[in-house]
């Protein structure tokens, strides 16, 4: 069965500080790559505040918001596009809940963090913001469109 084109999704997936200093950016990359989703847009970013900000807008009333953006911009972040069908949902299903202590053993989350305020990876929540997310982290050009049979190399 092949999938119709509607349900291709793309979703912006951050490796963030916490997780780039401990050297899990491997380990994080490699549960979406073993899914089988396919990998688009890929960089290592110093995130300036502004962007920081604009990208947790929703969160500003937050009392925890100036230690949110003090937490990603610490430090660079690997910022991520992902295709696929269902990604969106399917990608925060493998990162697990936003307190890791809560997060389902097996989830990236579960398996690797222990505090809300270091939960080494972002998943958008929405296809619609899976758009605007990666609109915001990537310039035109950054993204790749590819299929394994433009790599002739692997017949
Ligand atoms: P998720 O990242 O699981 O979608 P959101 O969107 O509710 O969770 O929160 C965005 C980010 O804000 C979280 N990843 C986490 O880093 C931070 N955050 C959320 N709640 C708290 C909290 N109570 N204390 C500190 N940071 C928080």
């Amino acid at each position: 069965l092949v999938a119709s084109m509607e349900q291709v999704e793309e979703t912006y997936i951050m490796v963030k500080p916490d997780a780039v200093q401990r050297g899990l950016v491997g380990e994080i990359i490699s549960r979406f790559e073993k899914k089988g989703f396919k990998l688009t847009g890929l960089k290592l970013f110093e995130c300036p505040k502004e962007l920081a900000e604009e990208h947790y807008k929703d969160l500003k009333s937050k009392s925890f918001f100036p230690k949110l953006i003090d937490y990603i911009t610490s430090g660079p972040v690997v910022c991520m596009a992902w295709e696929g069908v269902g990604v969106v949902a399917s990608a925060r299903k493998l990162i697990g809940s936003t307190d890791p202590l809560q997060a389902d053993p097996g989830t990236i989350r579960g398996d690797l963090a222990v505090q809300t305020g270091r939960n080494v990876v972002h998943g958008s929540d929405s296809p619609e913001n899976g758009k605007r997310e990666i609109a915001l982290w990537f310039k035109e050009g950054e993204l790749c469109q590819w299929t394994a049979a433009q790599a002739p190399w692997l017949r």
